[in-house]
């Protein structure tokens, strides 16, 4: 098999699902290249040793440019924050790497702009991180929505709850908590949580044309673990809007860190004229679906256990049956975009593709600014 070099660049939480992912894809699907992980990447050399050892990288680097500029490196792949994505990508592209990058693509639209630019100018391929769609669950409601199996689809409702915000004595900024600032993040919720439910929209029910939002910050101000002062906190703690979708179906989005109880309830229903589907990533592996031209006295919702040979990626895991959970996610994302590289088009989403997603989050915090419906840029 022919061997790709990895170069990754964050140690956190993302540096982990994605070196795992790179890890483990060429062990469980087909694909034409085996990952190899050559250099890893963190703001400290201590780290990135530490990281290196503990995940079999052949070499820490604590410059991302070095490892940018490494002849030796095939893919790029960036899991650090977001402040830190454009510059990274754009810097790939030019050295003709590939460039896989944690989602959101950018801060706001016009770093995400530049970034497209890039990869299309250097002709290098590119993903963005929008794992989601790739659990299997998710991917059967795409199977079945693309076989015309719901009809015409008039609602779409969605929502991704927290709440591990809640404490006012929670800073904000540093490691793990560049979330709460919004010079690193761009946003709150509406870029870290609302992108995933928007990403999975217009991949499952096409462009969305408008939408009126409404956003809260609930604390006003937090302390700063850098410049350990008191600061204003300037991200969306919750955020909640309306869209009309170009298919003429109507949506709810809902995000929020301070809904109390809930971890990371991601969940999507679909309403359409024959069937709905129904889907919750805290049991990700059941689709509820639901068909009305099922005999009446036998009509009902079913759960469906997507752990079958012929439910999506799911033949390449265990025995049917058997579940499988969130880090798969990344997994498959690795093997559907090795896969790509032998001819059959690009991966999705591309970086084009999830600059859509950054126009809808740009739409919901303009209109939440204005209290205005705001119409969803239409891109290139
Ligand atoms: C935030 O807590 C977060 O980690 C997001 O950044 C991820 O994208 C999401 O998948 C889980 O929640």
């Amino acid at each position: 098999m022919k061997k790709l070099n990895i170069g990754v660049i964050g140690c956190g939480f993302m540096g982990r699902t994605h070196s795992n992912a790179f890890g483990k894809a060429a062990n469980f699907f087909d694909v034409p290249y085996e990952p190899v992980l050559k250099a890893i990447c963190a703001r400290t050399g201590d780290r990135a040793r530490l990281f290196a050892g503990k995940w079999g990288y052949e070499r820490p680097e604590s410059d991302w440019r070095k490892l940018v500029e490494s002849p030796d490196i095939d893919l790029v792949d960036i899991a650090s924050p977001n402040d830190t994505h454009a510059e990274i990508a754009i810097a790939a592209a030019q050295a003709g790497k590939m460039v896989m990058c944690e989602k959101p693509l950018g801060r706001n639209p016009a770093e995400s702009e530049s970034m497209v630019k890039a990869v299309e100018a250097a002709g290098v391929a590119n993903m963005v991180w929008y794992n989601y769609r790739r659990v299997p669950a998710v991917m059967l409601a795409k199977q079945l929505i693309d076989e015309g199996r719901l009809g015409k689809i008039f609602h779409y409702r969605t929502v991704f709850l927290q709440d591990w915000t809640i404490s006012s004595e929670l800073p904000q900024g540093g490691e793990g908590l560049w979330r709460l600032d919004a010079s690193v993040a761009g946003s709150g919720v509406t870029g870290d949580l609302l992108a995933h439910n928007i990403d999975t929209a217009l991949w499952l029910n096409g462009e969305i044309d408008e939408v009126t939002a409404m956003t809260e910050t609930f604390i006003k101000s937090r302390k700063h673990t850098l410049t350990g002062k008191q600061e204003p906190v300037r991200i969306d703690d919750a955020s909640a809007f309306l869209a009309r979708f170009r298919n003429g179906s109507l949506a709810t989005f809902e995000a929020t860190r301070y809904a109390r109880g809930h971890k990371a309830l991601y969940t999507l229903e679909i309403n359409g004229e024959n069937a709905s589907v129904m889907w919750d990533l805290h049991d990700l592996h059941r689709l509820q679906y639901f068909d009305h031209r099922d005999e009446s006295r036998l009509r009902g919702w079913r759960s469906i256990h997507v752990t079958d040979g012929d439910h999506p990626y799911m033949k390449n895991w265990w025995v049917p049956g058997l579940q499988i959970g969130y880090e798969h996610t990344f997994i498959h994302q690795v093997a559907d975009f090795l896969k790509s590289l032998d001819g059959g088009g690009p991966a999705s989403p591309t970086f084009a593709e999830a600059l859509r997603t950054d126009y809808v989050t740009d739409a919901v915090l303009r209109s939440a600014a204005d209290r205005a419906w705001v119409k969803v840029q239409s891109g290139r």
